[in-house]
């Protein structure tokens, strides 16, 4: 089907179908996020826009994907694993060059975008080999994740990303702290979906979750969050360097 036609597509839509009315809602939201950071970019200083721009691909990466799972749970009614992944690999690779281009301006190498994305992409294929390939041993493939996760975490809140953001100062130190916020609580909201939707040890915890609510809820807040706060950033830096003039 056609990305037109699936856009427009009208299935059914049971009043209690609450995992499709997340998926729905989330592809409305991920589109005006879209529309709002790419209606924005002109008016920033040029140094801004790729900065800005990178938000809105990652809300219409992600907006497009939904438009997709959204059908996809519609009609076959299972859980659209293969485009939460495609998904993922596209969109989280670019939020970790969004910490490379806010700490530009602190002299931040590629080396270090490249070990984020390294970190992610690893992350993200041992956690789909372990709720599609290898779900008897997902605690194991999750684990893997988890580490891969954490090497993430401890580069931003206390590796080279941190130095840089403290050599930046002011409004970028700021916004990278709020990222790595958003790093540590906002993600870690994708290792409850995964274990609410793998059978292992944890499913008398999490066993009666629904894996997809779990994962629409994450992205929600973790794509549009990210994006509102480069988008704030960038609108701080703008307007004190009016004031200077
Ligand atoms: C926009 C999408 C985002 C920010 C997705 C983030 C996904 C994760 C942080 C996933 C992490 C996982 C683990 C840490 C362990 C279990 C497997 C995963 C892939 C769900």
């Amino acid at each position: 089907m056609s990305l037109i036609t699936n856009f427009f597509a009208v299935s059914k839509m049971a009043p209690d179908d609450y995992v499709g009315f997340t998926f729905f809602v989330g592809s409305m939201a991920m589109m005006a996020a879209s529309a709002f950071f790419f209606l924005s970019m002109s008016s920033f200083d040029k140094k801004w826009r790729t900065s800005i721009l990178v938000s809105g691909l990652i809300t219409f990466i992600a907006a497009v994907h939904y438009f997709y799972m959204k059908e996809y749970w519609a009609e076959i009614g299972e859980s659209p694993t293969f485009f939460r992944y495609v998904d993922w690999v596209l969109t989280v690779p670019l939020m970790c060059v969004e910490f490379y281009l806010i700490l530009k301006v602190a002299g931040a190498k590629k080396s270090l975008m490249w070990k984020l994305i390294f970190y992610s992409v690893v992350m993200l294929v041992t956690g789909y080999v372990g709720e599609v390939l290898y779900r008897d041993n997902a605690w194991f493939w999750g684990l893997i994740s988890g580490i891969a996760y954490f090497a993430i975490v401890y580069e931003i809140w206390f590796g080279e990303a941190k130095k840089l953001a403290v050599a930046a100062g002011g409004s970028v130190l700021k916004a990278h702290k709020t990222l790595c916020w958003f790093v540590l609580v906002g993600w870690a909201i994708y290792p409850v979906g995964y274990m609410a939707g793998t059978p292992g040890w944890y499913e008398s915890v999490f066993g009666g979750w629904n894996l997809d609510v779990i994962y629409n809820i994450g992205d929600a807040i973790n794509k549009i969050g990210f994006g509102l706060v480069v988008y704030n950033l960038a609108v701080l830096s703008s307007s004190s360097e009016t004031v200077k003039k």
